[in-house]
């Protein structure tokens, strides 16, 4: 099938796919496992520079957007999407600083994670602040050229293992949403611990820590745009990134179909390969029309933002709802398929219908994403004065 894809894009398909095979796939089930965090291939990424592609060639990237992005989140979450969130996690704390950050704030990160020396993260999410982003708790009191964090992030993912993060905190909580501001804070400033690091059933290959901020003094040239912007940036920042998940959602889609299609030609019943069958039949292609039809909208949904649309919330939230969803179902069923070996671990699928589960959950549950699309449709019926 082509999709369309630049010369660049295929390359980074097929260098990803050469990857995804020689360095995740061995190592995949020990890091499913153990929980530690893969800093071998998470270096091999670095040395073949998929770490800058979303990044512009001035402070050390490819100057590729969110399609390459997309292309290599799919073809590296096919073999691992755990293994592959350690990127597209530090794309989703990289988006604020490219969508907002000054020129100096530019140049003295980006180079950084365009390199692979710096992972990035987002702090968003709080126990009281889930789906309600707008009901942060942390503050940022300032105090001369200095703001003081107070306040803890929960589920942060590449948590304690970043350099570079990119913090929610309230500058005025009496304003709301318009109260909250954006931080960079790097890893080492005092003040700044990492607290309980989660145990999680799916994409176990990437941690998931709580941020912790006792009077943690930041320069407020580390303030990203102007206080009260906050929400906004963490809004804008979601986005952009919610085609990655989309992508993870779509290579572990394609992953365990890829892995269904191949054991039913091997697995013998009754005689034959069990491919033979309708009841299997069917199964494969509706797992094929569900694939084919999340990776249109997710590309398209890339595609839209790289190419500067005004108004991206609608398509990259359905993208995200769509493939996740797809994931769940395609993963389910290819744990069908399989059969009674599909629920055991010595089989990949068991581990992909766990990592599946996530996609629906994470930047923005699939019930938040609805009501983002219900939204912006009301919206745009509103301006087209249809009555
Ligand atoms: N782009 C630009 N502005 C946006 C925006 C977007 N995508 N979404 C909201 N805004 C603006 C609104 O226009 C509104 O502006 P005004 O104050 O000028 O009217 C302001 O932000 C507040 O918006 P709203 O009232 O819709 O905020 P809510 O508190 O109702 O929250 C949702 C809206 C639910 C969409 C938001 O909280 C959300 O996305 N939640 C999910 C968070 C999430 O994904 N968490 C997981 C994090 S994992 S990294």
């Amino acid at each position: 099938m082509d999709y369309g894809l630049s010369e660049q894009q295929e390359m980074i398909r097929d260098l990803c796919r050469q990857i995804a095979v020689e360095k995740i796939k061995p190592v995949r089930e020990h890091y499913d496992e153990t929980g530690e965090f893969p800093w071998d291939v998470f270096k091999a990424f670095a040395a073949a520079d998929l770490c800058g592609l979303y990044i512009e060639e001035t402070y050390g990237g490819l100057g590729g957007g969110v399609m390459d992005l997309t292309v290599a989140v799919e073809e590296l979450s096919k073999a691992c999407s755990g293994i592959a969130l350690s990127l597209a996690a530090t794309a989703l704390g990289t988006f604020p600083i490219i969508l907002h950050g000054s020129e100096e704030q530019k140049q003295k990160y980006l180079p950084r994670i365009a390199s692979g020396e710096s992972l990035a993260a987002f702090g968003l999410t709080e126990a009281e602040a889930g789906s309600d982003a707008g009901g942060t708790r942390t503050t940022a009191v300032k105090d001369g050229d200095h703001y003081v964090l107070n306040g803890t992030k929960q589920w942060i993912t590449n948590g304690g293992e970043a350099d570079v993060y990119v913090v929610i905190a309230m500058t005025n909580k009496a304003k709301g949403a318009r109260g909250a501001s954006a931080f960079i804070v790097e890893k080492d400033t005092p003040g700044f611990t990492f607290g309980k690091k989660e145990n999680k059933m799916g994409i176990r290959a990437s941690v998931t820590r709580e941020l912790i901020f006792q009077d943690c003094r930041v320069p407020a040239e580390n303030l990203l745009g102007r206080e009260g912007m906050g929400f906004l940036v963490a809004m804008k920042t979601l986005d952009q990134s919610r085609p990655g998940v989309a992508a993870q959602a779509l290579g572990i889609a394609a992953g365990a179909l890829d892995e269904a299609l191949h054991y039913s030609r091997q697995r013998r019943q009754f005689g034959k390969p069990i491919c033979a069958f309708q009841g299997v039949q069917f199964m494969l292609a509706d797992m094929a029309v569900a694939v084919e039809s999340a990776r249109c909208l997710v590309y398209q949904a890339a595609r839209a933002i790289d190419g500067g649309a005004r108004d991206i919330s609608k398509i990259s939230a359905m993208c995200k709802l769509h493939a996740s969803d797809t994931a769940m179902k395609v993963t389910t069923d290819a744990v069908q398929v399989f059969g009674g070996y599909g629920y055991m671990k010595e089989y990949p699928v068991e581990k992909m219908m766990r990592d599946a589960k996530i996609t629906q959950i994470y930047e923005g549950t699939n019930q938040i994403q609805r009501e983002v699309i219900a939204l912006a449709m009301i919206k745009e019926a509103a301006a087209a004065k249809r009555d």
